[in-house]
């Protein structure tokens, strides 16, 4: 164990109302009476202070906060310094703290002496940096599901599934062949079949819109020119953003807005009309519409309804798109199966988004609260699911099994790694790079 006690600023560096610095090992509680020059500092009660410098000099004053071992987030001593939001301030105070021997905390530190101490599993340490990244109200709640533990409890619950059918296996280890029913093997697939491995493919189709939840996804508009879709960037926007006219060309550079289908935060790009031509500035438009296409996660090749020379695009797209549906007396057959919207009226954008939500996985989630969504937790399922399927054909030769109890072990470990547990030193390290200094 670390016996060195951090220091940290905890609020964003720049001014602002109040400013916190964070201290955390067994130095915290002598750091901060030296600080203050209070004998007595009780446990979880707003002191208001001062801070004073080696001289005796105020360098700033606010609420102190103690929060004794083990009830602390760390799980050590940790007190808190709230005081005014200057830079400055805040550079003298933390130094100040240094010089009574506190040590500059790692990025996320804090978090990771929480987990080291039991106060948390990684899957909530993890979903420390999710909730203070979530860039949309759903994917926030999603966080402090992960946050709550309930994500980990589900793993937890399979662990102990596997736990259990791993001593059953290991019981059958010591019969002697011949003396174990084939019944007991049986029902111990059908056991990880519905304990094990639906519960984790239920959790695998969630992590579509899981993990989306968090990266969001750039979805390109393409199509031809006056297609629409500058329009119809301005009615999912909500606002008018880009120039929208009856010329063809009209869009030349990129144009990007954000919102959101069911929580995932999307970055919508309308581009150039993509066609043939030699004006410089129009071509350099369709070579950025191309890389934009190329980059984008979705691409909705749009075209006009009533003009069926914009109905053909070459490149790759994922959802096509009929706009200008006010203008069509009837259906031309070509066409009716597409998915069909006026951007100008509005008709068929309600259905177009649904489409969208289904597209990007919301129906995955099956009414489920919890999913998975980081890509570390699914690849951990996934190389769980996978050695757990290679040990259900094992199970039914008894000479094997030895083989699938080791096979489910190591499935076992899998799961484990996404809540920290095992040999998972080069795992934290990985996972905390990613937090802020000060959490
Ligand atoms: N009737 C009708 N007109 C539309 C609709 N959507 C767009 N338009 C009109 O079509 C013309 C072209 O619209 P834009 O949104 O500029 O088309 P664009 O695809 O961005 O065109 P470029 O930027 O030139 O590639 C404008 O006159 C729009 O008012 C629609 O749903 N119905
Ligand atoms: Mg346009």
């Amino acid at each position: 164990m670390d016996d060195s006690t951090i220091a940290a600023i905890a609020t964003p560096l720049g001014r602002g109302g109040i400013g916190m610095i964070r201290l955390s090992g067994t130095q915290a509680l002598t750091i901060a009476k030296q600080l203050s020059s209070r004998e007595i500092i009780t446990p979880r009660f707003a002191h208001l202070c001062s801070w004073k410098d080696e001289q005796g000099e105020v360098i700033d004053s606010g609420i102190l906060l103690y929060f004794p071992n083990p009830a602390s987030y760390t799980g050590e001593d940790v007190v808190e310094l709230q005081g005014h939001g200057s830079p400055v301030i805040l550079h003298a105070l933390l130094q100040r703290c240094f010089d009574l021997g506190a040590v500059p905390a790692q990025a996320g530190e804090f978090t990771r002496r929480a987990v080291e101490q039991g106060r948390m599993d990684l899957s909530q340490a993890e979903a420390v940096i999710a909730c203070i990244d979530a860039a949309t109200e759903r994917a926030g709640k999603q966080a402090q599901r992960h946050l709550s533990g309930e994500f980990g409890k589900k793993i937890e619950a399979l662990m102990d599934h596997l736990t259990g059918i791993v001593a059953h296996v290991e019981a059958c280890l010591d019969f002697p062949e011949d003396e174990i029913p084939d019944l007991f093997l049986q029902n111990l697939q059908q056991q990880i079949q519905q304990q094990l491995l639906q519960p984790m493919q239920q959790m695998l189709k969630s992590s579509s819109f899981g993990e989306r939840l968090f990266s969001g996804v750039n979805i390109a508009i393409v199509g031809a020119p006056n297609v629409g879709k500058s329009s119809l960037l301005n009615v999912l926007s909500g606002h008018d953003r880009a120039i929208v006219s009856d010329v063809a060309g009209t869009t030349r550079d990129v144009l990007e807005i954000d919102f959101e289908i069911q929580g995932i935060p999307v970055r919508l790009i309308d581009t150039a009309g993509m066609r043939p031509t030699h004006d410089k500035i129009e071509e350099e438009g369709v070579r950025r519409a191309k890389q934009a296409a190329k980059m984008a996660d979705v691409v909705i090749f749009l075209a006009d309804a009533s003009d069926a020379n914009s109905w053909q695009y070459d490149n790759h797209y994922d959802v096509k798109l009929m706009n200008k549906s006010d203008l069509l007396q009837d259906i031309p057959p070509e066409i009716e199966n597409e998915l069909l919207i006026s951007a100008t009226t509005g008709q068929g954008i309600d259905d177009f988004m649904a489409y969208m939500a289904d597209y990007l996985g919301a129906s995955d989630t099956s009414g489920e609260a919890v999913f998975v969504t980081s890509e570390r937790h699914r690849q951990a399922i996934q190389t769980s699911e996978q050695l757990i399927l290679e040990a259900l054909p094992m199970l039914l030769s008894e000479e094997q099994l030895d083989l699938a109890a080791l096979s489910l072990r190591q499935a076992w470990s899998s799961l484990g790694e996404i809540l920290g547990i095992g040999d998972v030193e080069h795992i934290l390290d990985r996972v905390f790079s990613e937090f802020c200094i000060g959490k």
